[in-house]
Formats: C-alpha cells, sequence, structure tokens
C-alpha cells in the first residue's frame, strides 16, 4: 500500500480541506526507480555518431525552412510590386488599375443622371435656358478643368466660376448642402478626367452589372474626354478662369469691325437668332467670293455668333460673339461650293446649314 503515514484527525472539522501534512513528516522522494543503465553517463560511440547525424539533419531543415521563407518573401514582393522592367507585372498596379477603371465608370453614371441635362451627354454644352458651358473641349481640359478646380466647382456651384450669384449650377458636394458625398464627387471627377484611350464598360448603377445595347445585343461602351496626347498650339493663351471670358476676347481672327468693312457689291446673308435658336436654318452664300453675314442677336443679354464648319468639322470661319440684343456683320472668306454646317460657339446645339454655290 502506501507509505503515507497516517493522518492525525484535522484540528477543526470546519477546516477538513487541504490535508495539511504534519510539518515533521519529510516529503516523499525517490518514488521511481530505474535500472543503473539508465542512469548510466557515457554515450556509446553509435549514439553519438547517431546524435551528431540528427543535429546535422535538423540544421539542414532549419536552413531550409529560413529558404523557403525568404523566397516566398522575395517572390511575393515581386509578385505584389512587379518585376522590374516587366510592364503590368505588378498586382498591385493592376488592382489599383481596376479600381480607377470602377471609379471612372461609376462617375459616368453619376454625370448621365446629374449633369448631362445641362452640359449635354458628351459634355458638349446645351442650348437650354441654362446655357452650360461645354467641357469636353481639349483646350479647357488640358489645365483650366484640373481636379482641383472641378473640386471647387462642385463644392461651391457655378457662382465659384465667374462670380455670378444667380448661376444656374448648383452646389453638388454634400459638404455644402448638395447631394452627392465625397466618393461620388472623386468618381465624377474621375470620369471627367479620363482619357480617351481607354474603352470603359457602361454599368447599371444597381447592380454594376454591364449595360447590354438591345438593338445591336452589345454591351455599351464610352470613352473619357480627355486627349492625353493633346498640347495647346505653342503661344496660345491658356484657357479663362471664367468661360465666359472664352468668348469675350473672340479667340481666333474673327473680323469684329461692323458694317464698315465689307466692300461694295459684296452679298450679304441674313442670320438672325432668338430663343437660343438660329432663325434661318438654311441660308444660301455665293462659291469662291467673300461674302457678308448680317448677324442679328435677339436674345438680350446672351452671347451669340455664327461658326462655320467643314464637312471634316473644321472651322473655316467663326464670327466674333457678342451679346444680344445687336447686330454685327461678318465678312467670309471664300468658301468653295458645298455645304456647310454652322452653329454658335457658346450654344453648340444652335445649329444650320449654308448652302455655297
Ligand atoms: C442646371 C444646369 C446644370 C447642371 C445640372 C450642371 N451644371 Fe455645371 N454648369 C452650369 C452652368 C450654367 C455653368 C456655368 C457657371 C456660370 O458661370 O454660371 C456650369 C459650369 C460648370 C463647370 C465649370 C466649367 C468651366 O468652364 O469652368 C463645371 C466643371 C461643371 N459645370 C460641371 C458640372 C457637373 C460635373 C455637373 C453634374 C454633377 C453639372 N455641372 C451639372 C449648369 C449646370
Ligand atoms: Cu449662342
Amino acid at each position: 500500500m502506501t507509505d503515507q503515514p497516517e493522518l492525525p484527525p484535522p484540528a477543526d472539522p470546519g477546516q477538513r480541506l487541504p490535508a495539511r501534512r504534519p510539518d515533521a513528516q519529510p516529503a516523499p522522494v525517490e518514488r521511481f526507480t530505474a535500472a543503473p543503465s539508465a542512469h548510466a553517463f557515457e554515450l556509446t560511440p553509435e549514439r553519438a555518431a547517431g546524435i551528431v547525424r540528427q543535429s546535422s539533419s535538423a540544421r539542414w531543415v532549419g536552413f531550409l525552412v529560413t529558404l523557403v521563407v525568404v523566397l516566398f518573401v522575395i517572390v511575393y514582393y515581386f509578385y505584389e510590386l512587379g518585376i522590374p522592367g516587366v510592364a503590368d507585372s505588378s498586382r498591385f498596379g493592376k488592382e489599383i488599375d481596376a479600381q480607377a477603371v470602377t471609379s471612372v465608370e461609376r462617375g459616368y453614371n453619376i454625370y448621365e443622371a446629374n449633369c448631362a441635362r445641362c452640359h449635354g451627354a458628351q459634355g458638349q454644352g446645351f442650348a437650354n435656358s441654362a446655357g452650360a458651358p461645354t467641357l469636353n473641349e481639349q483646350d479647357k481640359l488640358f489645365a483650366h478643368l484640373n481636379p482641383q478646380y472641378l473640386q471647387s466647382v462642385l463644392r461651391e456651384g457655378g457662382r465659384y466660376v465667374c462670380g455670378n450669384a444667380k448661376s444656374l449650377m448648383p452646389v453638388w458636394s454634400n459638404e455644402n448642402g448638395g447631394p452627392l458625398n465625397y466618393t461620388q464627387i472623386d468618381d465624377l471627377i474621375a470620369f471627367l478626367r479620363a482619357t480617351n484611350d481607354h474603352t470603359y464598360t457602361v454599368r447599371d448603377p444597381s447592380n454594376n452589372e454591364p449595360v447590354v445595347d438591345p438593338v445591336t445585343g452589345k454591351e455599351k461602351t464610352f470613352t473619357g474626354w480627355v486627349d492625353p496626347t493633346y498640347k495647346p498650339a505653342a503661344g496660345a493663351t491658356p484657357f479663362p478662369d471664367c468661360w465666359t471670358n472664352a468668348f469675350a476676347n473672340a479667340p481666333s481672327g474673327a473680323p469684329s469691325s461692323p458694317a464698315a468693312s465689307v466692300a461694295p457689291g459684296t452679298v450679304t446673308v441674313k442670320i438672325s437668332a432668338a430663343n437660343i435658336a438660329f432663325d434661318q436654318t438654311d441660308v444660301t452664300a455665293p462659291a469662291d467670293t467673300p461674302f457678308a453675314i448680317e448677324f442679328t442677336n435677339n436674345d438680350a443679354g446672351v452671347s451669340h455668333n455664327v461658326e462655320i464648319k467643314d464637312s471634316t468639322g473644321a472651322t473655316v470661319f467663326k464670327g466674333t460673339i457678342f451679346a444680344g440684343v445687336a447686330t454685327q456683320t461678318y465678312s467670309v472668306p471664300a468658301l468653295k461650293a458645298g455645304t456647310y454646317p454652322f452653329n454658335c460657339t457658346v450654344h453648340p446645339s444652335m445649329t444650320g446649314t449654308i448652302t455655297v454655290k
């Protein structure tokens, strides 16, 4: 049985546990015994060789484990950040690109939902009573419509642009009481700054699925407006801070003097505009000889002009922009026979056609 001595009964029955060992009894030790060989200290040569072998393979294992970890870190580093000199090899880079694309695609929907009704679906500007300026011109996008400026315009509203307190463009940022939060503003700016060398997919804002054109059965796409290769002509004046100033100091060498400069015998074509539309949408002019356009702007306080383009869309004549009610006579250089579309530079949707014959 046990060599534990019988314990005296506890002095106080309330303190039964733990049972106290009487002070006098030494703690029992050496309860296990083993054969003397187990206590032997020397190693046999075989055992010593075994230990050496084991510890050397343990070192190998340790080395290999370290090697695997180090190689993994190196490979993972290049996987994330890209192999130097190998384009598109960085997972981070791809992820950032993918997020930029998503942002532009969301911005497109925000633009179409909020801005297109005034600025046009393509940012071309729109002839309505708001007379919202174009946003998609390259010289405007080049520097004027930079992200900081866009941020300010969307936070302060249209009055930020020309200081017009009655500007029809509302505040957009919810920092200032507008309807769009900061991510939506960022997405919008990403869209306005998107370049035209990338094709984006139109996505349904509710489920992020590509929108399919019911007619063609293809996914709808769009491209950005910014031409990344665009450089303004050397010596070109920078786009003015206030868009209306662009019209005040009539850009391309348009003759601004009234009737006086028209040579006698010149054919005069009459064009007038009212309610942000041309009254004549089909006029005729003589071919191969300079002619005059007597342009009457009947919209009080609203600026118009006549800009003539050729079939490629290049401007062949741009009349001075002036506010109504007023009349100016433009001298138009000789044009070859053909039909030429004309429009108002301020309101690109005011259009008409000149038949030259
Ligand atoms: C109610 C019509 C209207 C809507 C909607 C509208 N805008 Fe405007 N926007 C204007 C007008 C008008 C101006 C010119 C500001 C002024 O001088 O009054 C303007 C000016 C701007 C300008 C400055 C252009 C320049 O040449 O400096 C930017 C940028 C702009 N809008 C972006 C937007 C965006 C982005 C949205 C959509 C969130 C939007 N606008 C919605 C009417 C509108
Ligand atoms: Cu106009």
